[in-house]
């Protein structure tokens, strides 16, 4: 079938209530904490209170005898006995040598790299007597001078090192790019416009902590990790295969309801790995339950950028060439993904919207003694889209053009479109997002509503982005070119019962985003019955066949991909037995609308009819077909989906205090076939507010001389509420994807990548009157007010 027909069936497009919420609204969902194992003691992290350490010695001695106590462990107590944490993705410098790749331990073993660093794990029968246990631990520190930001891990005058398999702190340079005929067009533009700019550290925080229980069954001999994880089989695998050396089958991880991930639950962290393989040597099951100040310690961060582009024009406003810098900051170990996010998923995103005809992007990533740095919503794509809609925004101001002008000049108008960054988009329309974006944001009314909020005072701006985003990661064959060490495809099973209902097994994970919901909904449409009838299992590697886990907005486009594959399987089945039952040939039966007919005729049979005779095969042809109605299917899509819109903020600023006040805030976007129009508009609410959130307070700081984070908790990380918003307008435009059967675009990250650079635009425009040029995120009063303060004398 193709997406023009699916996007036409029943249940597709319809904004039905997520099945889900029903659990979650009544305190009924099992959450990994709601699990209680049999004989489960419980562990706690001893953590370094250090930023750069060494570990001179550890005396456990006091707390072994504890009351409670089951068992301690330190890094020499495991070393050996299993390999340190991978990093999923290899780059490659330039020159064809590959990036540095230092141990990341499961436990610090002579050396902490940042505060909240692991140091030992205490098992007892109590989390209180496991915390008791744990401060009577005494570690002796030799402390070394940290480092915090990018510009410190690259002085060479500085000394310090982190590991010594990386001397000069550098984990790898990559460059993508022509540069020489990007210097050629900068040599022969009419107008250079340069920018420095700052992409704020962020702290994730899902409403569910990371939480993690380890078992082991001696009969089996198999390990059980329950954990609050977006990709169960993808821990599996790592953990398995590259820490503790099993396997696979060996091990089972559930990640059954999830409370919110944003990405900081993709990664295998040490937390996991250390309980899992301790539950055997103990012979207990062990819970930990991360406290919210772990969170903020040892949860991988996101963002931390420091970049310099260039945009060459010509005297037209037409882009010629953009060259760009970034100096990329990965913390103190690679967690799991985190040399791709400042290189495949950022750099290859910086053409944008546009046709720019030569772009060269150079990164240089950095190990600093701050926590690993990893996706966060967006991952790469939120610090591109900032960059560039940042710089085209100035583009326009320097220009004297509008901001929406010189996007249309620039825009993309013909598809497929290859960019000189890699990817090659399949469809969008950019002028319709624009266009769509400036009616329903009264643009034309803009004007009238400045000189309001100057009768009383206030500043307002107007602020565009155009942003795109590659998601629906990712094609295996681009990704493994690219240095992933393992396939991003997806699977789907499904499994009609004989009474004609369904049970779908995706390798996708839902936390949070109405999966069981929306892949109801598509497969309830292809077989014509009720998405009440239609259960969707996820998160266990137990039942569902493998999967590749949700991240970068792929679950419909992959996940749902795959499923349609199965049903394509399950229909060319029932088919046959539909011809069986009808004395047709196969070639004859139709099957629309959980009807199968047979062609020129009037016969027809129900779906349910043929789903009980798969299974109650009297006069069935056995020689010919299986009972059952079962199939798998495994999808590996041939691109990424590229979502795309304009969104347009207007903000009002307090002329004495600083504060800028979203007043406006508008998004079109193109996601191609939308199965569930509500569930989209969440997901967009969702995404722009933590985009606004970035713009605006959210921000990760760490004191520059002894590496302690100064932001550990929600009272010095301000997260954003209800309040601090209006109400948004949102529409949307839909070019289908050309390479699904469904026709999707992921939506997931769209508002988190969109709005930042919206906000900052508008905030600046605001300013503008007052010679203010630049700003950095978070667009904090304090920080504002400077701004007006220093006026013409900012960059
Ligand atoms: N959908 C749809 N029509 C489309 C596209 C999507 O109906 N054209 C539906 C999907 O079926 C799904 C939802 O929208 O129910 C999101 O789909 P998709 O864009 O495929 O994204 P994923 O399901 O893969 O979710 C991942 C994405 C990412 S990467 C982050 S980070 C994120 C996010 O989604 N984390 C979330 N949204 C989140 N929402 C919640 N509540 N919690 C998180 O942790």
């Amino acid at each position: 079938m193709g997406a023009s027909d699916f996007s036409k069936l029943p249940h597709i497009g319809e904004a039905l209530r997520r099945k889900e919420d029903y659990r979650f609204l009544t305190g009924s969902g099992n959450y990994t904490d709601d699990v209680t194992m049999a004989n489960q003691a419980y562990c706690v992290f001893l953590r370094s209170p250090h930023a750069h350490a060494t570990i001179k010695s550890i005396d456990t001695s006091g707390a072994a005898g504890m009351p409670g106590v089951v068992g301690i462990f330190t890094g020499k107590d495991i070393e050996g006995k299993m390999g340190g944490l991978p990093c999923g993705w290899l780059i490659n410098n330039p020159d064809g040598t590959p990036m540095k790749e230092p141990m990341h331990p499961i436990l610090a073993i002579n050396k902490v790299r940042y505060v909240g660093d692991h140091v030992a794990m205490v098992v007892a029968e109590s989390v209180e007597q496991a915390k008791n246990a744990a401060e009577a631990i005494s570690v002796d520190y030799d402390v070394h001078p940290a480092l915090v930001s990018v510009a410190d891990a690259a002085k060479k005058s500085s000394g310090v090192t982190l590991h010594d398999e990386a001397p000069d702190n550098q984990c790898y340079k990559w460059a993508i790019g022509d540069k020489a005929a990007v210097d050629a067009a900068f040599a022969g533009a009419a107008h250079v416009t340069k920018l420095d700019l700052v992409n704020n550290r962020l702290i994730p925080n899902p409403i569910e902590p990371r939480v993690a229980i380890g078992s082991y069954s001696r009969s089996s001999e198999e390990y059980t990790l329950y954990v609050a994880n977006q990709n169960p089989h993808v821990e599996r695998l790592l953990m398995s295969a590259f820490v503790l050396g099993l396997p696979e089958h060996k091990v089972r991880v559930i990640a059954p309801d999830v409370g919110g991930g944003f990405g900081s639950k993709i990664f295998l962290y040490a937390e996991d790995v250390c309980l899992t393989w301790a539950s055997k040597q103990l012979n207990r099951s062990i819970k930990w339950t991360a406290e919210r100040s772990e969170c903020f310690l040892s949860d991988a961060h996101g963002r931390d950028h420091v970049s310099h582009a260039e945009m060459a024009m010509d005297s037209q406003g037409k882009f010629l060439a953009m060259r760009v810098h970034t100096d990329a900051n990965l913390g103190a170990y690679l967690s799991t993904f985190a040399t791709a996010v400042p290189t495949i998923l950022y750099a290859t995103l910086l053409a944008g919207q546009y046709a720019t005809p030569q772009i060269y992007v150079e990164v240089d990533a950095w190990f600093t003694n701050t926590a690993p740095v990893d996706a966060y919503r967006g991952a790469g794509r939120p610090e591109a889209t900032y960059l560039l809609e940042r710089l085209v925004s100035r583009c326009a101001w320097e220009m004297n053009l509008g901001q929406d002008e010189i996007r249309k000049r620039n825009f993309i108008t013909t598809f497929p479109y290859q960019t000189p960054v890699a990817l090659q988009y399949d469809t969008g329309d950019f002028h319709a997002c624009m266009d769509k974006s400036k009616a329903l944001a009264d643009v034309a009314g803009y004007e009238a509503r400045k000189s309001a909020s100057a009768a009383q005072g206030k500043l307002r701006g107007i602020g565009y982005s155009s942003y795109i985003e590659a998601c629906g990661i990712a094609p295996s064959n681009i990704a493994g070119a690219l240095g992933a060490r393992a396939g991003l495809f997806e699977c789907g099973e499904i499994r009609v019962h004989p009474t004609g209902s369904v049970t779908v097994f995706t390798g996708s994970h839902s936390h949070g985003q109405g999966h069981e919901t929306t892949f109801a909904q598509v497969v309830a449409a292809r077989l014509g019955i009720s998405p009440e009838a239609v259960d969707v299992v996820h998160g266990d590697t137990g039942r569902v066949p493998f999967g590749m886990g949700t991240y970068g907005s792929r679950s419909i486009s992959v996940g749902g991909a795959a499923i349609m594959k199965a049903l394509d399987k399950i229909e060319a089945k029932a088919k046959k037995i539909a011809a069986h039952l009808m004395e047709a040939s196969d070639a004859d039966i139709e099957f629309a609308n959980g009807e199968f007919t047979v062609k020129g005729t009037d016969k027809k049979i129900p779906f349910g009819q043929v789903a009980l005779t798969a299974y109650v095969p009297h006069n069935y042809p056995l020689d010919k077909l299986e009972p059952g109605l079962n199939e798998a299917a495994f999808y590996d899509p041939t691109n990424f989906t590229f979502p795309g819109g304009t969104y347009i903020c207007e903000v009002e600023i307090d002329k004495g205090t600083g504060e800028v006040k979203v007043d406006r805030f508008t998004a079109v976007d193109d996601f191609g076939t939308i199965i569930n129009p509500m569930i989209v508009e969440g997901q967009v609410h969702g995404g722009i507010v933590q985009g606004i959130g970035q713009a605006l307070m959210e921000n990760c700081v760490y004191d520059n001389t002894t590496g302690q984070l100064l932001t550990g908790s929600f009272m010095d990380y301000a997260m954003p509420r209800a309040e601090d918003f209006p109400q948004f307008k949102l529409d949307t435009v839909c070019t289908p994807c050309t390479h699904n059967a469904l026709g999707t675009k992921g939506c997931g990250e769209a508002g988190a990548i969109g709005s930042p650079p919206a906000v900052v635009n508008a905030v600046l425009d605001a300013l503008a009157p007052l010679g203010v040029k630049d700003i950095d995120m978070p667009v904090s009063p304090h920080r504002v007010w400077e701004a007006m303060q220093k006026g013409s004398t900012t960059p």
